[in-house]
């Protein structure tokens, strides 16, 4: 079975119960002008993974193995969006330079051109954070028998963090891949990975894209 050296120790996969997770690689986050650099962000930051991980979603793509992608947003009439995330985030559906913001259907919700699925690839739709909540994610992974994780997208300690911790709690096998996530701050980058292999792997595996790129040739 392939094997990526990671942190806190090897992380070993089958790839036929693997599915690659792209996190919310959205306009809205990640494009110079768009909504994350309104919020007086650093889009750099998160623009560094875009060419790791399209080395990785080619690699994967090649072994003819799942992604999945995600996007967070919400319906135009925000009925899906609690009234407490749209208090601390008044600018949800709000017209930003790339459309209403984060709201399906608009160009900013999208994934950016770099990494646009391709045919036949699943993308999940999320109104919060992790990418199981009130989503229909759980059900493909079962579908598809899938068992491992890796993952990747933005944001670090937002919705990857969400993410793995639910992944976690049922039971997948997570490795997530540092120089293919994202932080606005440096800061949360450093210990949100930290604190997924710290106590010997209590959410999951930290590794480098190439390791598993050199996995899957294995
Ligand atoms: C945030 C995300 N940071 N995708 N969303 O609000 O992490």
């Amino acid at each position: 079975m392939p094997t990526v050296d990671a942190q806190p120790g090897p992380f070993t996969f089958q790839p036929a119960e693997t599915a690659l997770l792209v996190i919310d690689m959205q306009r809205d986050f990640l494009l110079p002008g768009g909504f994350g650099e309104s919020l007086g962000n650093d889009v750099a930051q998160l623009r560094r993974t875009i060419e790791p991980l399209a080395a990785l979603m080619a690699a994967w793509r090649a072994a003819g193995l799942p992604i999945i992608h995600t996007r967070e947003g919400h319906l135009p009439d925000l009925s899906d969006c609690p009234p407490a995330k749209l208090r601390r985030g008044p600018m949800i559906g709000q017209e930003g330079r790339f459309g209403k913001i984060l709201i399906r259907g608009e160009y900013g919700h999208d994934i950016i051109d770099e990494l646009q699925p391709a045919e036949g690839e699943t993308v999940v739709d999320k109104p919060g954070k992790g990418a199981f909540h009130a989503t229909e994610l759980a059900g493909i992974l079962d579908d598809g028998g899938i068992k491992s994780l890796v993952v990747t997208g933005v944001t670090t300690e937002v919705c990857v963090h969400t993410t793995v911790r639910e992944a976690n709690d049922r039971g997948y096998e997570c490795l997530v891949l540092a120089d293919c996530v994202g932080s606005y701050f440096p800061e949360f980058q450093r210990v949100g990975l930290q604190m997924i292999a710290a106590q010997g792997g209590i959410f999951g595996w930290v590794a480098e894209s190439p390791a598993v790129i050199a996995a899957l040739k294995e």
